[in-house]
């Protein structure tokens, strides 16, 4: 079919057209074949907005969800073309940071192949997340611009006016077409500024932060390290729900509401605090439709949810006062207003405290469900963090453990498995993952056993010819691939992985052999200002030099940090994966998701009982997950209690001196820079904020524990069948039904 489209459309046959020619005709081709659905159709529906949307890149995913991946790979083979290479072609839309961005583009996913009327709102960022690149052991920042001349975005003439103090900026709308599997489309709605120029951008990833018309959506997320990056912040933020909100009252107007009954015709989800100025928006455009304040306020308490997805204190966002007052005084006015009306006897609740408005709180108070992403994390919300607001509102309270999509995280990255899984089940799981459980009865077939190795071996040389093509190493198939892939954070601690690999290193030196060759892979950004997060990637390239360089050490291990991860390098990484880390303190990962996805792919857990590696313990039983450290109640109360002491636990502990010492060792000075291996060390011993010394002896010992376990290859491959078999609960399609059965009621 695609054949002929393009000798119709391009007039020449497709054997002597170019991969760019190709992947071209293929946009226009897969478009050609969605759906046209009345968006704007029936009662009620559902707008996501976010600041994110990493949606990844849609060639693939497309085709796959059209019906049509298998025979346009074909076809492209007969002419000796390789869908993967055009696929390569494709810029990645890196419009989200990490795991929330990444869940509201699953999430869209979902909700289109569950056939619920439902868009998602956003911005349509000129340059995604920075492109990442390693100079002298260290990360640097570019930008990354996503936007070629042929691209999936539908260009509309839906327009906004978007009120400013001091001045007023157009909006243009652009519209990009998710389709669900069985080809159900919804749509992604991302507003542009039309003022915003992509010249203001100099050297690496900085700009103008006060040329706000310039600048508006130039950039995913801009740096929020100086005054002028918060207040770019609250432009952006501003922008983005204003826009969200005309278009939620035009449509559900043309819909048929009359807007004192808009809970009838929208319901809003909030994903996380970044868009919760659309509370006080909507409340001013009802009012300046002619409903009252307090009707008003009413209204929209009846249409907006919001989802939390951080305990962080410091994640959480706190504007102030002179900020919203320099650029939408009104919005001020508005919140001011609304605090006056949830007033009680607890201070600790208020909207507006001091100097400071507590977008949380706003976003609590004016919603009518809140939910955490995690059962632990939402008992943390309920009793520890937010219960204050549990006590005033104990009913809003919900739970929605997240999930990831099937499409693309099994179907799209992992063709074997799926065909494995396919042969075995029958083709239910596509769009009904409990069929997964049929896989459990294969538990002693060797056969199958047998074969998911092979897969694993297959997909893990994959991985080492993608890596070899990128960065130059070389990875042995035959090794223990342990991966940690997922943002820079110090509550993640990729600092305590790193400590286990000097141990090991150490070891080695000592004479000290591994039964087998491991191979620690990771892939992380920081944030462009996150001193300490950098001085991690540091230690790790630093690692990774130091062992390459070493002919015995090489011999028995290998590090690897790959450059700028993104979606597209984790559709390859997460496949080839034997060990998954996920090992945030307790308490500290709302969920993570990156610990679905690699569960799914076959991938033994190796983490704390945080977020929701708690549910996929239950699920899969003791005997197929590696769990180590303290407990999440535990580090509450240490926390509490302000009595935890590293350096002690550096003096006590001979194994940890050993590692922390290594990291400003000779040998470690000759390829790195002391200032920033001698900052984080120090760091290590005297704050040590996220406990990674806590946790190090269990760490190091349950590690050691998986590596050994590893060398029965049939219990091993028994451990990935249940945990592929039981991943079928973090479905997205789960989650997304549960949203609505509950929430949204669509
Ligand atoms: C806040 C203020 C100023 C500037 C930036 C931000 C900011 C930006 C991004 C705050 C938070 C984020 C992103 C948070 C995030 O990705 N959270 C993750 O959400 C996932 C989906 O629910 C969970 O699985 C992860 O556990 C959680 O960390």
């Amino acid at each position: 079919m695609f054949n002929e489209y393009f000798e119709k459309t391009k007039g020449k046959p497709l054997s002597t057209a170019s991969d760019r020619d190709i992947y071209e005709s293929l946009l226009s081709f897969t478009a050609s074949h969605m759906q046209e659905r009345g968006y704007n159709a029936g009662k009620k529906k559902l707008y996501y907005i976010s600041a994110e949307f990493l949606i990844g890149k849609l060639l693939s995913s497309n085709l796959i969800n059209l019906g049509l991946y298998g025979a346009v790979a074909e076809e492209l083979k007969s002419v000796g073309k390789s869908l993967a290479d055009i696929e390569s072609i494709e810029p990645e839309p890196s419009l989200g940071n990490g795991g929330l961005g990444r869940l509201a583009a699953c999430f869209m996913d979902s909700a289109a192949t569950l056939g619920l009327p439902a868009d998602g709102v956003g911005l349509c960022y000129h340059c995604g997340l920075f492109a990442q690149k390693f100079k002298d052991n260290k990360q640097t920042e570019q930008p990354d611009y996503w936007i070629e001349d042929k691209n999936w975005l539908n260009r509309t003439d839906t327009q906004y006016a978007v009120k400013f103090k001091d001045f007023t900026l157009q909006s243009r709308l652009y519209d990009l077409t998710v389709t669900g599997y069985g080809n159900k489309s919804n749509r992604l709605r991302l507003f542009d500024a039309e003022t915003v120029s992509e010249s203001i951008i100099k050297d690496g990833i900085a700009f103008d932060k006060k040329d706000v018309d310039s600048n508006l959506t130039l950039f995913l997320y801009p740096d929020d390290s100086d005054d002028n990056g918060k207040k770019l912040r609250v432009y952006q933020q501003y922008f983005m729900v204003s826009c969200a909100a005309q278009l939620i009252l035009d449509e559900a107007v043309e819909r048929g509401s009359n807007l004192h009954d808009l809970a009838d015709f929208a319901v809003v989800q909030i994903n996380d605090t970044h868009p919760a100025m659309v509370i006080p928006e909507l409340v001013r455009l009802l009012t300046e439709r002619g409903i009252d304040f307090t009707e008003a306020a009413g209204i929209v308490r009846n249409v907006c949810a919001y989802t939390n997805h951080t305990i962080l204190a410091e994640a959480l966002e706190k504007w102030p006062v002179k900020y919203l007052e320099e650029a939408v005084p009104e919005i001020m006015q508005i919140t001011r207003r609304l605090d006056l009306m949830v007033k009680g006897a607890d201070e600790t609740c208020a909207i507006v405290q001091g100097d400071l408005v507590h977008m949380a709180h706003l976003a609590i108070h004016f919603s009518f469900s809140v939910n955490g992403v995690a059962a632990l994390h939402t008992e943390i919300l309920k009793n520890v963090e937010l219960k204050k607001f549990y006590d005033l509102y104990p009913d809003k309270f919900n739970n929605k453990t997240n999930g990831i999509t099937f499409r693309r995280w099994l179907i799209g990255a992992n063709p074997d498995l799926t065909e494995l899984i396919r042969s075995l089940t029958g083709d239910g799981f596509l769009t009904d993952a409990d069929r997964l459980k049929d896989l459990a009865m294969y538990e002693n077939d060797t056969d199958v056993l047998s074969a998911l190795d092979t897969i694993k071996t297959k997909n893990k040389l994959r991985l080492k010819e993608f890596l070899m093509k990128k960065e130059g190493v070389v990875l042995r198939e035959d090794s223990i691939f342990d991966i940690q892939a997922k943002r820079l954070h110090e509550y993640k601690r990729q600092q305590l992985n790193a400590l286990y690999i000097i141990k090991k290193y150490l070891d080695i030196k000592d004479g000290k052999y591994p039964d087998r060759h491991l191979t620690f892979i990771f892939a992380a950004k920081a944030a462009p200002s996150y001193v300490m997060a950098k001085d991690i990637i540091h230690l790790i390239l630093c690692l990774s030099k130091l062992v390459a360089a070493d002919p015995v050490a090489s011999k028995y291990m290998t590090v690897v940090m790959i450059e700028n991860y993104n979606v597209s390098v984790a559709e390859k990484l997460i496949p080839a994966c034997d060990i998954s880390e996920q090992i945030s303190l307790a308490s500290k990962e709302a969920s993570g998701t990156g610990n679905m996805k690699f569960m799914l792919n076959g991938a033994v857990t190796l983490g704390t009982l945080d977020g929701a590696n708690v549910e996929i313990a239950d699920f899969v039983g003791k005997d197929n997950i590696y769990i180590f450290g303290k407990s999440a109640k535990e580090v509450i109360d240490l926390y509490k209690s302000g009595r935890y002491n590293p350096r002690a636990l550096y003096s006590k502990n001979a194994d940890i001196r050993r590692a922390v010492d290594f990291i400003s060792d000779t040998a470690m000075l000759k390829i790195g820079d002391g200032t920033s291996l001698r900052r984080l060390q120090s760091d290590l011993i005297n704050k040590d904020y996220f406990m990674a010394l806590l946790d190090f002896e269990d760490y190091s010992k349950t590690k050691d524990k998986a590596f050994a376990d590893y060398e029965d290859r049939a219990a091993w491959a028994r451990k990935t069948l249940v945990n592929i078999s039981k991943a079928r609960y973090f479905s997205s399609d789960r989650t997304v039904s549960e949203y609505n059965r509950e929430i949204w009621k669509l």
